[in-house]
C-alpha cells in the first residue's frame, strides 16, 4: 500500500478502516463440504437444500413429533415445510444457525414478508446455478474454497475420476476418516480399487496404503490430508490407527511436504437415527496432539478441536509448537459467543499466528451467513485490542491493520500449506 494515501488511523476512523480492509481482503475458507457444480447432486445451493442442513434437522427434531424413519421417508421438500413451520414460522429462529437462514435471505434480496416459505421458493426459482455461485463468492469475498475429498466414498470418487475442467474457486483436501479410523471397513473398498490389503496390516499392505495416499496425493495435489478423530483419540496406542499414522500418513506427508489437518473431539452417531445430526463432542486430551508435534517435528500440523473445554490448552500448546496451526471454531463452537471468546483467547496468547474461522459450510447459500456472522465478531475484537496501542499512543497504520487482516483471512494458511 502506498503510504502517501494511507488514512492515519485513530479511534474516529478505525471501525471505518476495518470494515473497509475486511471488505477488500479476499478469503481463503480452508474447510468446507462444499462442490463445484462439477459434482453435480453434491453441489447444494437453495432454500430446501438450506432448511435440510443437519444442524436445523436436530433443532427441528426437538419439536417434530413424528417417528424418524417417517420423517426420513418425507420429500426433501416436505421435511423443509415441517423445519420451516416450527423452526422459523411457529418459534422464532434465535438459533445461529436458524438466524443464519434470515441473514442469507437478506444478503440475497430475498423477500421474508409473510413468513411464506413458498413465497421464497417462488424467489429461488429459476436462479442459475452457476450465477448464484459467483455472486456467493463476490458478496462474501470468499475467494478459494478448501472442499472435503473422500476417495473412499464411491459416489465422489466417480466424480473425482470424471475428467472435467477443474474450478480453479476449488482447492482439494485429502479426507481419510474411512482409512484410519475405520480401516477393517475400508480393507474391502481398497481391494476393489486394486490395492491388494489385510485387516492385519503387514508389510505388504502397508507398502500399498502407502501407493494408495501416493497415487490421490498426485491426483489431487491437496493442500492438506485430513483426518477427524473421536475425543478419545490416543496417540501412540495399540490401534490400526497409529499404525497407520506411524508407517503411512506421517512419513508420506514428511515426504510430499503437506501438512495433516486433525480435527478432534467428534462423538459420532450418538444418535443415530438423526443421520448426520446425530454427531456430538466430547472433551479430549491434548497430550497426543503434544506427542506427534514433538516427535513428527518435519510434519506440520493444523488443528481444531470441537470442545469449548479444549481451546485454552490448545492455544498454548501453539506457543510451543511452530508446526501447529490452530484453525477455526469448529460445529457446535460456531455460534458468537464461543467464537468472541475462542478468539479473545487465541489473540491473546498468539496475536495474529493463528487461523481464526473456517466455515464448514455444506450448502453455498451459507458461505453469506458464516463469514458475515464470524468476521463481525473478529472485526470488534480487532477495534477493542487496536483502541487500546491507539490510548497507548502506538502509531498505527492503515498497512498495519491490512497486513494483520491479510495473515488471519488468508496468509497463515497460504504461508503454512505453502499454497
Ligand atoms: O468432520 C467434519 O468435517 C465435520 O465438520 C462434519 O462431520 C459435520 O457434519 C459438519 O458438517 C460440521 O459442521
Ligand atoms: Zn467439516
Amino acid at each position: 500500500m502506498n503510504r502517501k494515501y494511507e488514512e492515519k488511523v485513530n479511534d474516529e476512523n478505525l471501525s471505518r478502516v476495518i470494515d473497509k480492509i475486511i471488505k477488500s481482503t479476499k478469503i481463503i475458507d480452508m474447510h468446507t463440504h462444499l462442490f463445484p457444480i462439477q459434482f453435480e447432486e453434491l453441489c447444494l445451493a437453495g432454500i430446501d437444500d438450506l432448511l435440510n442442513y443437519h444442524y436445523l434437522i436436530a433443532e427441528a427434531m426437538r419439536w417434530i413429533d413424528i417417528p424418524y424413519d417417517e420423517f426420513w421417508s418425507l420429500t426433501q421438500e416436505n421435511r423443509s415445510e415441517l423445519i420451516w413451520n416450527y423452526l422459523f414460522a411457529e418459534n422464532s429462529p434465535l438459533s445461529e444457525a436458524a438466524t443464519g437462514v434470515i441473514t442469507i435471505l437478506n444478503e440475497m434480496g430475498i423477500s421474508i414478508k409473510n413468513k411464506d416459505l413458498n413465497n421464497i421458493r417462488k424467489q429461488f426459482r429459476g436462479i442459475d446455478k452457476h450465477e448464484y455461485i459467483s455472486r456467493i463468492l463476490d458478496v462474501t469475498g470468499v475467494e478459494k474454497i478448501v472442499m472435503t475429498n473422500d476417495p473412499l466414498d464411491e459416489r465422489e470418487r466417480e466424480l473425482l475420476l470424471k475428467e472435467c475442467d477443474p474450478d480453479p474457486r476449488f482447492l482439494y483436501s485429502l479426507r481419510l476418516d474411512k482409512l484410519i479410523n475405520n480401516w477393517a471397513d475400508s480393507v474391502n473398498s481398497l481391494n476393489k480399487m486394486g490395492y491388494k490389503v489385510n485387516v492385519e496390516i503387514d508389510p505388504a499392505t502397508i507398502k500399498e496404503v502407502c501407493r494408495f495416499l501416493i497415487d490421490w496425493i498426485s491426483k489431487l495435489n491437496p493442500v492438506y490430508i485430513a483426518i477427524s478423530l473421536p475425543y478419545a483419540f490416543d496417540f501412540p496406542d495399540e490401534t490400526f490407527r497409529t499404525t497407520l499414522f506411524k508407517e503411512c500418513l506421517l512419513p508420506i506427508c514428511q515426504e510430499v511436504n503437506k501438512p495433516v489437518a486433525l480435527m478432534v473431539g467428534t462423538k459420532r452417531s450418538v444418535n443415530p437415527k438423526l443421520r448426520l445430526a446425530g454427531d456430538a463432542l466430547g472433551n479430549a486430551k491434548l497430550d497426543s496432539i503434544e506427542y506427534l508435534c514433538t516427535n513428527y517435528s518435519d510434519n506440520k500440523f493444523l488443528v481444531t478441536m470441537l470442545s469449548r473445554e479444549n481451546q485454552h490448552e490448545l492455544t498454548v500448546l501453539a506457543r510451543k509448537f511452530r508446526n501447529l496451526m490452530i484453525f477455526g471454531c469448529w460445529w457446535f463452537l460456531n455460534i458468537p459467543k464461543i467464537v468472541d471468546e475462542i478468539t479473545r483467547i487465541r489473540f491473546e496468547l498468539l496475536g495474529t499466528s493463528f487461523i481464526p474461522q473456517h466455515s464448514d459450510c455444506r450448502v453455498f447459500d451459507q458461505l453469506i451467513y458464516k463469514w458475515k456472522h464470524s468476521l463481525e465478531i473478529i472485526k470488534n475484537i480487532l477495534i477493542e485490542k487496536y483502541e487500546v496501542l491507539i490510548a497507548k499512543g502506538w502509531p498505527l497504520s492503515e498497512s498495519d491493520i491490512k497486513n494483520d487482516i491479510n495473515q488471519l483471512l488468508r496468509q497463515n494458511f497460504i504461508d503454512f500449506v505453502n499454497l
